[in-house]
């Protein structure tokens, strides 16, 4: 049972252990849902749910070894790669979004990190489109530098989303690329403008639930929460390092929302990822848990996403209504970019790489793909 201090608790908490948060994660279910659910009438509208639209803009060719990601280049997916989107073809895909009634739209490049130069100018001009339809713009580029961050904001960016993914502990596991704490320093850059922070994980990746418990503490202390939280089921791709992994069951991701959910109050928890293996009654108990956002559109970065018309239609029968554009934040201004007041500075920062082996990103890079067989042609 979580206390009455903490049920009823106005002061957000970023000081959680890793063990208040596995006990609250271990709650019998139905006071897990009955306390998530009485937080989550005390910060938010329960009957309306934020509706946003992935939209790929620099697809696969990734040279990152993140495991579970059918966009990094090493793995053998099926993935088509394409270069950076143009700005007429991202503004007509937002028309689209807003048209199916989504109030935000993430934009997905598959970097490292970002670079300054025309394909960063290009994707600022994207941001100035879509601000300017009146929508809220998320991008998530990889790592960014505060200078970046900034040049961003001017350009109207609601929200940057960079996930811690998974435990510091499991990250280990997971990416050898890049360290935990390069991720925890572009959330810091990200703060030091006026944009939004997204950033969530994974669940599924063969974590303990010790490390569902440690990432959560990682977000929660983090101070000011991060605005959005999405929670991912992961999608095992074939090719990838992942793909053997045992799905994860809905009474896993609802116990998670409703854990975010409690841990961060405030913060729009995403049911993101993994929503076409959940029935329409196992989405009701994330939203009754707490979750207050998804990703619309059949599509999600590169994977199947469930059919906009299944998700109104499953909005309709649980009387749900999509989020109106900058409730929660305002609409940052567009400056263009003759008006902007920063440079592009071209630093080289220090991103690290640790480089450690990880046994099943190795496996899966030394497979041969597969090749078609004749008998398919
Ligand atoms: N390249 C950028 C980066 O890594 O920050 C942005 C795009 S990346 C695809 C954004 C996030 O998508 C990842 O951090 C991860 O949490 C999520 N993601 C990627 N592949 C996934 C999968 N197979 N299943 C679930 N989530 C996934
Ligand atoms: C997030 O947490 N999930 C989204 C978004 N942020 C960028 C991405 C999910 C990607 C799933 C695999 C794919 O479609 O490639
Ligand atoms: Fe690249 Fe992002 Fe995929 Fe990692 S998650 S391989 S950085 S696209």
């Amino acid at each position: 049972m979580i206390s009455n201090e903490s049920t009823h608790m106005t002061k957000t908490k970023h000081d959680w252990t890793k063990s208040e948060i596995l006990d609250i994660y271990n709650t019998p279910l139905m006071e897990l849902l009955y306390d998530a659910a009485t937080i989550h009438r005390k910060h938010h509208d329960p009957n309306t749910v934020q509706v946003s639209t992935l939209l790929s803009i620099k697809t696969g060719g990734c040279p990152e070894d993140c495991g579970y990601c059918p966009q990094a280049a090493r793995y053998h997916t099926d993935i088509k790669g394409n270069d950076l989107m143009t700005v007429p073809h991202v503004k007509a895909q937002a028309l689209r979004a807003k048209a199916s009634g989504s109030s935000r739209v993430c934009m997905g490049a598959a970097w490292r990190n970002v670079k300054d130069g025309p394909e960063f100018d290009q994707v600022l001009e994207m941001v100035r489109t879509i601000n300017k339809l009146d929508m809220e713009v998320c991008c998530t580029l990889g790592m960014i530098t505060e200078n970046q961050a900034k040049r961003l904001a001017e350009a109207g960016l609601y929200a940057y989303n960079h996930n811690l993914d998974t435990s510091e502990d499991y990250y280990k596991d997971v990416i050898s690329t890049r360290a935990f704490q390069d991720r925890l320093d572009t959330i810091d850059n990200v703060r030091k403008s006026n944009v939004t922070v997204c950033s969530g994980g994974i669940i599924g990746m063969g974590e303990a639930l010790e490390d569902r418990a440690g990432m959560l503490v990682a977000l929660s202390s983090l101070n000011p929460q991060p605005e959005s939280v999405p929670i991912n089921a992961l999608v095992a791709v074939e090719g990838t390092p992942m793909a053997e992994m045992e799905p994860i069951s809905i009474w896993e991701m609802i116990r998670m929302v409703a854990t975010t959910r409690i841990v961060m109050p405030e913060t729009q928890v995403r049911l993101s990822a993994g929503r076409t293996e959940m029935s329409r009654e196992g989405q009701a108990m994330c939203f009754f848990a707490g979750a207050n956002s998804i990703f619309a559109g059949d599509k999600l970065l590169t994977t199947p996403n469930p059919d906009v018309g299944e998700d109104m239609a499953m909005f309709k029968l649980l009387g749900l209504t999509p989020q109106k554009p900058f409730t929660k934040v305002s609409q940052p201004k567009t400056l263009e970019a003759s008006e902007s007041q920063l440079q592009p500075l071209g630093e080289k920062p220090k991103w690290s790489r640790p480089g450690h082996s990880i046994e099943r990103n190795e496996t899966a890079k030394a497979k041969p793909k597969p090749s078609v067989s004749t008998t398919d042609l």
